[in-house]
């Protein structure tokens, strides 16, 4: 009896320090993804069992370079079409109901990547704005296009898909390069359509309107399978 208390207290010891050198060599291995984990900097490196591209090898596509937002000072107008126009700050954006979505942003250049995006619908802070029925689509002014205008998307388009504005990528804070406050997370269309640096979102009845890309002949709809041009 004696014997055979020894053997099983020395086994579990033994049992015990296997688990510990294998908990050791599985938690140092890399190339085993666990949900959430952190990448480089607290990045998230997966998402809904899905790879995504450390922010550190995404594109950045700025026509006239990064723009700097100061996040105090910064204010979201939302007006035109609508009830009761709306300046939002910062926290208030970050204070809405938050989303996340794992999206390709596929630019017309031929690049893409693969992230986990968060923040808030643009459809709740459109709704507390009061949309009126004549309002057709949203035009989104950026700080380097304030006067006509960076691009739009269909009303409609944004409310059915919920579209979000993405405060954060990869559970990161938008770095200003990448569109800080946020950038506009157009699903399915063009990255020409991700509005970055937005400061500005009227509500429009102008179905011809056509934003800085489009004008030059980019498609408005700008479905990301389909053609570039119009
Ligand atoms: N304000 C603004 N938004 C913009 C752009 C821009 O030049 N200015 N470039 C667009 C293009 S062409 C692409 S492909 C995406 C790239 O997004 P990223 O730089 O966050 O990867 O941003 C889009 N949003
Ligand atoms: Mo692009």
């Amino acid at each position: 009896m004696r014997f055979f208390n020894k053997t099983n207290k020395y086994s579990l010891l033994f049992a015990a320090i296997l688990i510990i050198i294998f908990a050791v060599i599985l938690s140092s291995c890399g190339e085993i993804p666990i949900a959430g984990s952190p990448g480089a900097g607290g990045e998230t490196t997966v998402f809904e069992g899905v790879k995504l591209t450390p922010i550190a090898q995404q594109g950045n596509n700025a026509l006239k370079g990064t723009q700097d937002i100061d996040k105090e000072s910064y204010r979201l107008v939302i007006d035109g079409l609508v009830e009761k126009p709306l300046s939002i700050s910062y926290d208030e954006l970050a204070a809405y109901k938050q989303e996340s979505w794992l999206m390709d942003l596929n630019c017309v250049e031929g690049w893409g990547f693969t992230a986990k995006w968060t923040g808030p619908r643009l459809s709740d802070i459109l709704q507390d704005a009061g949309v009126k029925p004549e309002a057709k689509i949203a035009v989104f002014y950026t700080s380097e296009v304030p006067d006509e205008g960076y691009t739009s998307l269909d009303l409609e388009y944004i409310i059915e898909n919920e579209i979000l504005l993405a405060l954060k990528i990869n559970d990161i804070v938008l770095p200003a390069e990448r569109g800080f406050p946020f950038q506009v997370v157009a699903k399915s269309k063009y990255g020409y359509k991700w509005a970055k640096w937005v400061t500005h979102i009227e509500l429009s009845s102008d179905a011809n309107y056509r934003g800085y890309w489009e004008k030059v002949g980019y498609n408005n709809n700008a479905d990301d399978t389909g053609p570039a041009f119009e």
